[in-house]
């Protein structure tokens, strides 16, 4: 019987799909097992064959599991609000509903067509009304509750209320960014909104004016990681700094947790040491300085207190409040101009630009608390606002910023610190002997930092302080396509929830999907949704796009729970994710941002574990080939200038255009070019460059091109992401139609180990292919009937198979499932040899490979006769006595060189294994007339005879 992939895969998808194979209950007896792929966002594009491979291997973890006898969690679902469908709606007028929807639906037609073993009755879409209810129940709940830094735990802002109405705010230990402090009295004193506005300096979820990342170009505030260079990730357009009342997400009051968590969880080295940079832990003091003939005072961060007697300036992020009210009126319009100028910068350009230094002096001074002396305060853009105080204790001869700028601007350098003792320390190293440094003088540095640092305390003008580069997070978007915030304002402006009853707040339907040039959402313009009775308006921002995946693991567990997020029995029972699988570009976004929310749950008593992914595995990418023309970088009179590849000495010069490969001749050799008709046709697809001049080699040009000319223009080709871009895009449908679901599966798997990126190629499919041709053909006999027969197996067929079963469970649990493969491979080509025909080994053979190429082998499962499926059978168990050799070979040695060879039965004694190698003829000739002083045997390794 022939293989033919195509109908046996729908054939069995369906089945599948009619009898629930993989669909699972939330009781079980069994163990559970969780593993989940980071959800996609269903882009207009569709998948490319890079996706598929997380889902690949985290589909043969969860069908392996399955056969062990654990009950598996293995849902998929869609991050479905996002900036492109509305970008979509904007440029078309499309519904971002219509075109994620039908987004949807091509993704999971594309994903049935790989045969992945999701429980579909549990997707999830964060779009959904159903869902997004908790997505805005949990907002709620942090808008709810503030941070209690004496128990560690987030606790009911009622509890805070109590404590204000006793004490007011002075006892109060808390996460805030409240600048004030009151007593009791004055609490009840305050008006309704002043209240609002200090509890909102509390809340985990929160309201404040913030310098965002404003684009323009997309109306929307962008976080940190989406913009890249000075520009949006997505679109590449400006952004500069705005100041716009926003919501935030107090991230950084579960700083200290999220930093101990990653000691717990099973993650790559790499991503880990990435959030811990990220929330990036500094021991330091805030130490306090007044400024001259003012009566301001006001504090800076530094983690090298030990440096006091070297600060010769202050430095004051451009955008710190106190440089309004202590600039000289000289100085006015200096520092205007400078201010403007930050104001364009991103922070990322703040502090990359390292070789330019910028900066201008305020006219003030200050006090030096030891000294008395007085040092000019300057403003600079590499002193960031929100990082410490926002302002810095410059010291030019221990800092290299503070010494560039000092050089900048002619400000002393005062050197402090001898190193003589440590000639290869650096600047940064805590080594040395401080020198010109009054009461610290001969001290070493950690020595020196103490003693600065009791010294502060006890004048009461500093504090030690722990202080860590986690941002809390902006948590506005002033975009539609997004959850509504279930926040109303009454008439003087006081915040209040939405009722739980009342939830969902439903996404209202606009025509118009632009944002307002206001910096408002399109919602703020629908008056008869925003505006309610009695003076009362809703908050027309919506939610982030990392709001929904912040849970949505969670609700998988329970998706129809209308109640709650997921009930307490099931979440008991499915506690964490086993194993999460999914790209490393969610390092510190996503994966933070769920932390967060899962720890803030687990608080709450929402959640019974303390970290949400056990384990976690980043898959590499799949590559595609880039097929680039070179462009000059500067144009000859105006006009493009094309250069062959042959010709480009430094790449830095020009500009590499990518290109169709259908364009490009000779594809996959060193040589591939475009010919005329080539050229034509990239005119022809870029009528920008009509009229462009090519060079080919030999100086030979065209301009204007004329047919017959047999010009080429050399290309270069080079490995890279996979992106409609660079035209590279292959989709898995293609793939499948040709070759089949299994070999696709088993094909992305054979590539290379999964965390590694590794290039598309498509010529190593037919390996593949062949492979299961060949698997197949073996439960066939030449008749093409099945033939599987009840007979004993050949003892070296149920050794290859018990050696292949404990390779390749040794190996899944690993994640190596590219070595699998090639365990199949060999199996099945010893079979083939032996010719082996007993079901004794063929079954089980199957059920081994049925994770990785889940579709041929159920059809031969039911060919054999079975009933049920095969993914709902056993793993074959190991079991060792089949790989036992009946006999040994040991090499005999005298005195540690090797002399003759020795085979014996397995369990032979050791005087009788003694006896007969010294009966060996080679050994008798080596130790005829010498006398034996021992014989030295290593079990199963060597006989060693020691003359
Ligand atoms: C004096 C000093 C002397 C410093 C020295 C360093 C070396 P990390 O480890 O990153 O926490 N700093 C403080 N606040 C800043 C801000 N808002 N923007 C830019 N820089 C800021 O670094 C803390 C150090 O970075 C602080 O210690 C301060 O410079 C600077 F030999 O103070 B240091």
């Amino acid at each position: 019987m022939q293989y033919h992939p195509s109908g046996i895969e729908k054939k069995w998808q369906t089945y599948w799909a009619k009898n629930g194979v993989y669909k699972i209950n939330n009781t079980s007896n069994r163990p559970k097992y969780y593993v989940l792929d980071m959800f996609p966002y269903p882009s207009g594009a569709g998948l490319h064959v890079g996706h598929p491979l997380g889902y690949i291997a985290s589909d043969i973890i969860a069908r392996y599991k399955r056969l062990k006898g654990y009950n598996v969690l293995h849902p998929m679902g869609y991050d479905a609000f996002g900036l492109p469908a509305e970008q979509y709606a904007i440029e078309t007028g499309v519904h971002p509903a219509i075109s994620t929807d039908k987004n949807i639906k091509t993704f999971r037609a594309q994903l049935q067509n790989i045969g992945f073993s999701y429980d579909w009755s549990r997707e999830i879409k964060t779009c959904d009304p159903g869902f997004y209810k908790w997505t805005q129940w949990i907002f709620l709940q942090m808008y709810q509750h503030y941070y209690d830094t004496g128990v560690d735990k987030a606790l009911p802002i009622k509890e805070l209320i109590n404590q204000f109405e006793k004490d007011g705010n002075t006892k109060v230990q808390a996460a805030h960014n409240a600048d004030r402090t009151f007593t009791a009295d004055q609490w009840q004193q305050m008006s309704h909104k002043q209240k609002d506005d200090i509890l909102m300096c509390y809340r985990l979820m929160y309201r404040k004016k913030s310098f965002v990342n404003w684009c323009e170009a997309l109306g929307t505030v962008l976080a940190n990681d989406e913009v890249k260079d000075g520009v949006s990730e997505r679109g590449g357009h400006p952004v500069i700094k705005k100041s716009m009342m926003q919501w935030s997400m107090r991230t950084t009051a579960y700083a200290q947790r999220l930093l101990d968590g990653i000691e717990k969880v099973e993650w790559p080295k790499s991503l880990k040491l990435m959030q811990q940079n990220w929330i990036g832990r500094s021991e330091g003091a805030r130490i306090q300085f007044e400024v001259l003939d003012s009566p301001y005072r006001f504090e800076v961060f530094t983690t090298r207190p030990d440096t006091i007697f070297g600060v010769s300036f202050m430095v004051f992020a451009p955008e710190h409040e106190l440089i309004d009210k202590i600039t000289t009126a000289d100085q006015l319009t200096e520092i205007e101009r400078y201010k403007n100028y930050v104001s364009m910068r991103s922070d990322r350009d703040r502090l990359s630009d390292s070789k330019k230094v910028t900066g201008a002096f305020t006219g003030a001074y200050v006090t030096h608390p030891f000294t008395g002396e007085s040092l000019p305060v300057w403003i600079s853009e590499y002193v960031l606002l929100d990082y410490g105080c926002g302002a810095i204790m410059a010291v030019p001869s221990e800092d290299k910023r503070d010494q560039a700028f000092a050089h900048q601007f002619g400000l002393p350098i005062l050197p402090i610190i001898d190193r003589t003792q440590y000639p290869n320390a650096q600047m940064e190293d805590k080594v040395g002997k401080m020198i010109h440094s009054d009461f610290i003088d001969g001290l070493e540095v950690l020595d020196a930092i103490e003693s600065v640092l009791q010294k502060l305390e006890s004048l009461g003008i500093g504090q030690r302080e722990v202080n860590f580069k986690l941002r809390d997070a902006n948590f506005s978007r002033q975009r539609y396509w997004g959850e509504p915030f279930p926040i109303l304002y009454d008439k003087n402006g006081v915040s209040h929830p939405v009722d739980d009853q009342a939830l969902p707040v439903i996404l209202p339907e606009v025509d118009d999907f632009k944002p307002g040039k206001d910096g408002r959402s399109p919602l703020a313009r629908l008056t008869s949704w925003a505006v309610l009775g009695g003076d009362w308006t809703r908050e027309t921002d919506t939610m982030p796009g990392f709001a929904g995946s912040s849970w949505y693991y969670l609700k998988y567990m329970d998706p129809s729970n209308d109640n709650q997020i997921v009930n307490t029995d099931v979440l008991n029972y499915w506690q964490d994710v086993d194993l999460y699988i999914g790209g490393a570009e969610h390092a510190v976004g996503h994966l933070l941002y769920s932390r967060t929310w899962h720890k803030f749950l687990f608080d709450l008593g929402k959640v019974p574990t303390e970290e949400p992914f056990k384990k976690l595995i980043n898959q590499g990418m799949i590559q595609g080939v880039i097929e680039c023309i070179y462009l000059k970088k500067e144009k000859e009179n105006g006009q493009a200038v094309f250069v062959s590849a042959e010709l480009i000495k430094d790449e830095r010069d020009y500009a590499k255009i990518p290109v169709h490969i259908d364009f490009v001749k000779n594809y996959g050799q060193d040589d591939s070019y475009l010919d005329v008709e080539g050229i034509h046709k990239f005119v022809h697809w870029k009528p920008d460059y009509k009229g462009a001049k090519f060079v080919g080699p030999h100086g030979s040009h065209i301009a204007g091109i004329s047919s017959n000319m047999p010009i080429k223009i050399q290309t270069k080709s080079e490995v890279g992401k996979m992106s409609k871009r660079y035209f590279n895009v292959i989709n898995p449908d293609d793939v499948v139609a040709k070759y089949g679901a299994d070999a696709f599966r088993m094909y992305e798997m054979f590539l290379g180990p999964i965390e590694q990126s590794k290039p598309w190629d498509i010529n190593k499919i037919d390996g593949v292919s062949k492979f299961i041709r060949k698997c197949w053909s073996l439960y066939f006999d030449e008749e093409g009937q099945i033939n599987l027969s009840s007979e004993k197996a050949k003892p070296a067929s149920l050794k290859i198979l018990h050696q292949t079963i404990k390779l390749v469970e040794q190996d899944i649990q690993k994640l190596s499932l590219n070595t699998c493969v090639s365990h199949f491979m060999i199996c099945v080509n010893e079979l083939k040899k032996l010719k082996e025909s007993s079901a004794e080994v063929l079954e089980p053979l199957l059920i081994l490979i049925a994770p990785f190429a889940p579709h041929f082998t159920e059809e031969l499962w039911h060919l054999a006769g079975h009933t049920t499926s095969i993914h709902l059978a056993s793993f074959p168990v190991f079991d060792k006595t089949f790989i036992q050799e009946s006999h040994i070979n040991y090499p005999v040695c005298i005195n540690g060189k090797k002399r003759a060879m020795l085979e014996v039965p397995n369990h032979i004694a050791k005087e009788e294994l003694e006896e007969k190698a010294l009966r060996l003829d080679t050994i008798k000739k080596w130790t005829d007339g010498k006398e034996i002083r021992k014989v030295i045997v290593v079990p199963n390794k060597m006989i060693n005879v020691v003359i």
